[in-house]
């Protein structure tokens, strides 16, 4: 039982309007009645907010409202008082610490989630999409976030779950009494029917969550090229700023640049890069690596050809480096004479641009647009597996899942059937927290920030 009653800022410290000051546990009331001149906050009705004053017994620190919140409806299940005091660093610390020295313990990263988690307020989904809202930056991660933390993972998990302990219960009597032959024969079409909905509906939830991780990390894109055939030029005018240095001296870039935009609700975050080359010069050459390491790390290459010259081998080398992960190439400066033949470009996505004039970076933009399917996603139910967490258990459960599958059509006897679906059921279990150790909550909630 946990009961020691925690303290922090769940707000940003720093100069603002209202800090607020959260405390929970079992001795939340009492501990701010200590410190609190206004009325009995032991005699005030849960959920009312109290106006008064903190005081440390010598003076008052600031005038505040204080919100009294009784188990068990609160966001921890516990007690819960929240003072809202005026922003500022000194006020704001000195109530933090005065409330410590009356016996609170100052929280953890994610205590308070953590509390909720345990006290079986939410499970693990929602507990994770707490943190997601906080650092979503975009309406669709927002609004995934929010479908996580309303439950809607939560029970689409459960939902295959319900149809898995419903099968289980039918094995348990074919084991039971198996004298009944043609019990056995319902349970087998049934568990055929059953496992294969099942397959498909966790494979699309894996395919689909793994397309849409865009919408929680953005798109993470790199534009590559051998030196001075235009990418800062084309970085530059996505983000509709000169914020890469642009020169007619091959290397101008060395280090990466980087720039985000928000593009229909997805964030566009861009990497602009050293142009790719041998070279002596050691910051140069240091640049390179560091674009070619990034090619594995990216969601979206984008390969910029200066269309004016020839191919030459530092761009066949980089064709070449990329031609597995469908990249977007880039025949810039079409205002000038062409001499690379589009034909013989074995890729499936080509622009030609022209940075001056801005000719083609509208149809660059669509072309991101339609290969990650951002139109698909604004029509989105948003339920999706939300981290890598969540996708790796899902596809444990899919191989387990597999596995049945082979059992069944090998005629294997239904009890060995039957270990398989019992793991698919654990390690759904696990998404959601029905099972959980120590280490992994303690690693999961590390992520989050004090206060919440
Ligand atoms: N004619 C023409 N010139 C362009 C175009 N885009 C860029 N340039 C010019 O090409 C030169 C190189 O542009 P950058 O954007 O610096 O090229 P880069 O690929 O970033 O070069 P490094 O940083 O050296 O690797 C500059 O002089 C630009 O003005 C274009 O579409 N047409
Ligand atoms: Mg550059």
């Amino acid at each position: 039982m946990i009961n020691d009653t925690i303290v922090a800022i769940s707000t940003k410290l720093g100069v603002g309007a209202i800090s607020i000051i959260r405390v929970s546990g079992d001795n939340a009331i009492p501990l701010v009645n200590k410190v609190f001149r206004g009325k009995d906050l032991a005699k005030v009705d849960s959920h009312t907010i109290n106006y008064g004053f903190i005081n440390n017994g010598k003076e008052d620190i600031d005038e505040v409202l204080v919100t009294v919140m009784k188990a068990p409806k609160t966001f921890t299940r516990e007690d819960i008082v929240e003072i809202n005091c005026h922003g500022g660093i000194a006020t704001t610390l000195s109530i933090l610490d005065l409330l410590i020295e009356h016996g609170a313990r100052q929280a953890e990263k994610g205590e308070f989630t953590k509390r909720a988690f345990l006290n079986g307020r939410i499970d693990l989904t929602e507990a994770e999409s707490v943190m997601d809202l906080i650092e979503s930056k975009t309406d669709n991660s927002r609004k995934l976030a929010l479908s996580s933390l309303e439950g809607n993972l939560k029970k689409y998990i459960n939902s295959f779950r319900d149809k898995l302990k419903h099968v289980l219960a039918n094995i348990e009597v074919n084991i039971d009494y198996p004298e009944y032959y043609d019990i056995e024969e319902v349970t087998r079409k049934e568990l055929k029917e059953v496992i294969t909905s099942l397959e498909k509906d966790l494979k699309n939830l894996v395919t689909k969550s793994e397309e849409r991780q865009i919408i929680k990390n953005g798109i993470k894109t790199i534009i590559i090229g051998r030196p001075n055939v235009g990418k800062s030029s084309i970085l530059n005018r996505f983000l509709k700023e000169d914020k890469a240095i642009v020169t007619d001296i091959e290397g101008t870039t060395r280090d990466i640049v980087e720039g985000s935009i928000i593009f229909d609700g997805i964030e566009l975050s861009l990497i602009d890069t050293a142009g790719i080359r041998d070279t002596d010069n050691l910051a140069e050459k240091i640049g390179v690596e560091k674009s070619l390491s990034l090619i594995d790390k990216a969601n979206l290459i984008i390969v910029v050809l200066n269309s004016s010259e020839e191919l030459i081998d530092n761009d066949m080398f980089i064709l070449d480096k990329v031609k597995d992960k469908n990249p977007i190439i880039v025949l810039n400066k079409n205002d000038l004479p062409s001499k690379i033949d589009k034909s013989k470009l074995d890729f499936k996505h080509i622009v030609s641009t022209n940075t001056n004039t801005l000719d083609g970076i509208e149809p660059l933009k669509e072309e991101i647009k339609s290969m990650f399917k951002l139109s698909e996603i604004k029509e989105d139910n948003y339920t999706y597996l939300a981290n890598e967490r969540q996708l790796t258990l899902a596809k444990k459960a899919l191989k387990s899942l597999g596995d049945a599958k082979v059992s069944l059509e090998t005629d294997a006897p239904v009890d060995i059937i039957e270990i398989d679906l019992k793991e698919v059921f654990d390690i759904l279990g696990s998404i959601t927290g029905e099972s959980y150790s120590d280490e992994l909550l303690d690693e999961l909630f590390a992520n989050f920030c004090v206060g919440k």
